[in-house]
């Protein structure tokens, strides 16, 4: 059984487009995993404590073969291969992906809460997401 997953993609380091333009490539490489639909790209002003620049934000579904985890592997490898430092929590970051959310599954361990607990609290995620399931007759 395949799942359709939620992605949000992340930029706000560099050149953030061609991040993201190869953030969503690499991530049509992922093993069993296709995309099936990608929202706009909007610049956002930066959430939480830290000063920093704005984001480019996208959400992206796929679908996967992949278990959660298999899945949050592949994408920490993405993210680690597009230069990604995590000195500062919530800061800065050249790409960062999260998983925001898996269609009829939740999933909570150490590394990995779906849905993800800022959903909520995030009107660009929430935007995004209705873009993408308007587009998905979901
Ligand atoms: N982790 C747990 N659940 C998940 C999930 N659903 N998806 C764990 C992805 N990862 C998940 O994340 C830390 C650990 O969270 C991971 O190792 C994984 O095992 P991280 O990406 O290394 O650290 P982080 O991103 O700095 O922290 P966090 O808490 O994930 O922050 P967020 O929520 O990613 O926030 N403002 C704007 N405008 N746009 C943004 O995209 N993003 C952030 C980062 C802050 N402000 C922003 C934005
Ligand atoms: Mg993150």
């Amino acid at each position: 059984m395949s799942d359709l997953v939620y992605i949000a993609l992340g930029s706000n380091l560099g050149d953030r487009e061609a991040t993201l333009d190869r953030a969503r490539k690499e991530i049509a490489r992922i093993e069993s995993t296709r995309i099936v639909a990608e929202s706009d790209i909007e610049e956002t002003a930066p959430i939480g404590p830290v000063k920093q620049d704005f984001f480019l934000n996208q959400m992206i579904a796929v679908e996967t073969d992949l278990q959660p985890r298999a899945l949050l592997d592949a994408l920490q490898k993405i993210e680690k291969e597009a230069g990604r430092e995590r000195a500062v929590r919530w800061g800065p970051r050249t790409l960062d992906l999260d998983i925001v959310m898996i269609d009829g599954r939740e999933h909570s361990d150490d590394a990995l809460v779906v849905p993800h607990p800022q959903l909520p609290n995030r009107d660009f995620w929430l935007r995004e997401l209705e873009q993408i399931k308007t587009a998905l007759h979901v």
